[in-house]
């Protein structure tokens, strides 16, 4: 049975829904206003072979701070939903993601308990209609509704546009090592009988 769930959320300064299938092959539909931001959540459901589609109608005429967080707390929420009681998956996952000089390193456990440390320093303000300190925010978003502990850190790049895509794709590489099957457990995998 296919791990899918859709989440749809709606404030005054955005309305936002969200699919993703955890089994998928990697097929996007992602429309957020923001290019940059469609280009890094592409990245991320390529990468992690997650069907994702993204509608997010956002308060731009503001700026991008609303809608790149609000989008996390839907993504994140949708993944947590898509995971359920996380039995017979593997719960930790990791990656070593390099993109020409950059090298991120992203690290997840599936653990019931949020956290984010997140280590990156972009050289640019703006990565396209991107405010760089909204990725930030964004994988705060997420980590805190899908209640994943979650590291993110650029360990070597000049580059803000590399550096926020390999963030993306490292992220989802590591989701996909997190949420993937694991034939040999029935229940979740931990020795407290619950994530
Ligand atoms: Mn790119």
């Amino acid at each position: 049975m296919e791990r899918t769930a859709t989440v749809k959320r709606t404030t005054k300064e955005t309305d936002i829904e969200v699919t993703i299938c955890l089994d998928g092959t990697g097929k996007t539909d992602i429309h957020t206003g923001i290019g940059f931001f469609d280009h890094m959540l592409d990245g991320f459901a390529r990468h992690g072979l997650f069907d994702l589609s993204v509608k997010a109608a956002g308060d731009l005429d503001v700026d991008c701070h609303h809608t790149v967080e609000d989008t996390g707390i839907v993504l994140g929420t949708a993944i947590a939903q898509a995971l359920g009681k996380k039995e017979g998956i593997r719960r930790y996952g990791h990656f070593l993601l390099p993109m020409d000089e950059t090298l991120v390193l992203c690290a997840i456990d599936l653990s019931g308990r949020p956290y984010l440390n997140f280590d990156a320093s972009f050289a640019a303000e703006r990565t396209g209609g991107l405010d760089t300190e909204m990725i930030r925010e964004f994988f705060y978003a997420v980590s805190y509704s899908a209640m994943m502990n979650l590291h993110l850190k650029v360990l070597d790049g000049s580059n803000s546009h590399h550096m926020a895509e390999a963030l993306f794709k490292g992220f989802g590489r590591a989701l996909d090592m997190a949420t993937a099957p694991e034939p040999r457990i029935r229940d979740a995998w931990t020795t407290k009988g619950t994530l």
